[in-house]
This record gives structure tokens, C-alpha cells and sequence, in this order.
């Protein structure tokens, strides 16, 4: 694998996204070989959690990569939003083994989606997150604007969305984001002792209690549905050409609403 580490220590995989000179910014190469790792931890029988971080100090994962999807067609962009969330957004929900996020730095878009779809997130003191997709004339288009409104209520998802801001590790604490924060040299270490501790009880109970948990999701099924299509839909626009174009020639967009 090119983008994807994969360490196993007795009952804990470690799963890190290694593409630090783009900020891990998933690119499909990315998306497919992260779909791999998870694929083998959930099938190797030692493991008994997974652990999921970024490498380097600036970044856990800043989003969906800005390059690639920029040339996106709105079929196009409806397609691989419903791709990347069978194969990783909800496939990582739907595994039998819980999945903690250790994020080590910005999680942004995609990369923040990426945290809200793992079971658990530990944060480091010095990681920012948010969804800025509609400063790029998008929307969260994998499982975003379901997930945050789950976790953080629709009260925070509204905010956190339509103004696209940065939020520090301290204020994600208090939206429920993060279930801890720690100093970023304690966060993989923490991540491993909290690990620890569920690799302790039985697997099969463990994998029963999730089912449990997410049965309770169900009906956002067609809000899933809702997001996938208009997020197809925002690739049509003059706004989301200019977003994507602005960030590529490093200037401020000049967004008509067209
Ligand atoms: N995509 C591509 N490249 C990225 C990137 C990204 N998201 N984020 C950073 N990079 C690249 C930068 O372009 C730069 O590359 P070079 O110029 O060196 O070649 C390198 O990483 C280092 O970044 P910076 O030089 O910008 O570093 P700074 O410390 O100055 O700034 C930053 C850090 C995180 C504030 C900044 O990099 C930034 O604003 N990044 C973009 C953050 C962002 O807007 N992320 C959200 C993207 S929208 C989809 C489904 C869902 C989505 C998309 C598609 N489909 C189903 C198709 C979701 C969309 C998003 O995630």
C-alpha cells in the first residue's frame, strides 16, 4: 500500500493515513486502501480494535482531496459520494470491531467525516476540525451533515456547516465531537490504553452492543439518501467551480450563488 500503514500489536491494529505532504487528504488511491486495511483488520481474528490517525504532526486527515474532485461531473460526483460511503464511511460504522479516530491534527470535510463515521474519537489539545465544503461551493458529501447533527445535535451541525469555521480541540470536546482531548504526545498512548480496555471483554458481546447502538440510526437512512443526492447536484454549479478553482490558485472565492 502506497498512503496506508497497517500495525498490528497483538489485539490493537494501527491504522495510519500516510500522505502527510498533502495533509492526508483522501484521494481515491487513499479511499481504496484504506477500504483494504479496514477489510483486513475486521478479518484478522487477533484483532480485536483499530486505531485510525494521520501521519505527521499537522494533520489527521484535511479532507476529501480538493484536486481531484474539483473536474468532478454531477453524476460523476453523485456516484463517488455513494461509493466512498459504502466503502468507507459506513462500511467503518457497520464493522463488528470498534474503531477509534486518534485525531492528531486538522480534520477537515472528508477527514472529519472520516472521525464521525469511527465509534470513538480521542482528539488531540492541538487538532481543529470542521466542515468548510460550502466555502468550496459543496456539501459534506460523505455522511457530514447525518452524522455531525447525531452527534453534536442539529443545532451545532447548522452552525458548524453553513459558516464552514475551524473549531479548536477544546470547543469539539464540548460538542460531544471528541469523547476526550489529550496533549498530542499522550494521544496515541491514550488511544492504546482505551483499546486495551475493550480488547479485556468478550467480542461477541461487544459486537451485539454495536448492533444495538446503530439499530437506533436506522431511519436516517433517507437522510443519507437526501445528502448523496444533492451533494451530485452542487457539482453542477458555477459556485462549486469557483470554490474549488479558488482553493487551486490559492485565492478568496467570489461565489454568485449560481
Ligand atoms: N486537498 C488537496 N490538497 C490539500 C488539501 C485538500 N483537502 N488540504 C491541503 N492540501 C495540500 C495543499 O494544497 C498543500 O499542497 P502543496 O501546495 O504543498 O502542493 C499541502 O497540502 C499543504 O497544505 P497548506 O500549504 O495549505 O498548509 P497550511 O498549513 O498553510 O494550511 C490548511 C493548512 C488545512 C488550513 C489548508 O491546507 C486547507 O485549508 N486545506 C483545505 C481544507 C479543506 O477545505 N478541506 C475540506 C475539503 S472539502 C466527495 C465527498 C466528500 C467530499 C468531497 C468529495 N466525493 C464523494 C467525491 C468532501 C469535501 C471536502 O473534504
Amino acid at each position: 500500500m502506497e498512503y496506508v500503514i497497517l500495525e498490528k500489536n497483538e489485539a490493537v491494529t494501527l491504522i495510519t493515513v500516510n500522505r502527510p505532504e498533502k495533509l492526508n487528504a483522501l484521494n481515491r488511491q487513499v479511499i481504496f486502501e484504506l477500504n483494504t486495511a479496514f477489510a483486513s483488520a475486521e478479518d484478522d481474528p487477533e484483532t480485536r480494535v483499530i486505531i485510525l490517525t494521520g501521519a505527521g504532526e499537522k494533520a489527521f486527515v484535511a479532507g476529501a482531496d480538493i484536486a481531484e474532485f474539483a473536474s468532478f461531473s454531477p453524476e460523476e460526483g453523485r456516484r463517488l459520494a455513494a461509493d466512498g460511503q459504502e466503502r468507507l464511511f459506513n462500511f467503518i460504522e457497520n464493522l463488528a470491531k470498534p474503531v477509534i479516530a486518534a485525531v492528531n491534527g486538522y480534520a477537515l470535510g472528508g477527514g472529519l467525516e472520516l472521525a464521525l463515521a469511527c465509534h470513538i474519537r480521542l482528539g488531540a489539545t492541538t487538532a481543529q476540525v470542521g466542515l468548510p465544503e460550502v466555502s468550496l461551493g459543496v456539501i459534506p458529501g460523505y455522511g457530514g451533515t447525518q452524522r455531525l447533527a447525531r452527534i453534536a445535535g442539529p443545532g451545532a451541525a447548522f452552525e458548524l456547516i453553513t459558516s464552514a469555521q475551524r473549531i479548536p480541540a477544546d470547543r469539539a470536546l464540548a460538542l460531544r465531537i471528541f469523547n476526550h482531548i489529550y496533549p498530542p504526545e499522550q494521544l496515541l498512548s491514550e488511544a492504546r490504553a482505551l483499546a486495551g480496555r475493550i480488547a479485556a471483554n468478550s467480542p461477541s458481546a461487544i459486537s451485539a452492543a454495536m448492533n444495538a447502538i446503530r439499530a437506533g440510526y436506522e431511519p436516517l437512512r433517507s437522510g443519507f439518501d437526501k445528502e448523496i443526492e444533492a451533494f451530485g447536484l452542487c457539482f453542477a454549479t458555477e459556485d462549486f467551480r469557483e470554490g474549488t478553482q479558488a482553493f487551486l490558485e490559492k485565492r478568496k472565492p467570489r461565489f454568485t450563488g449560481r
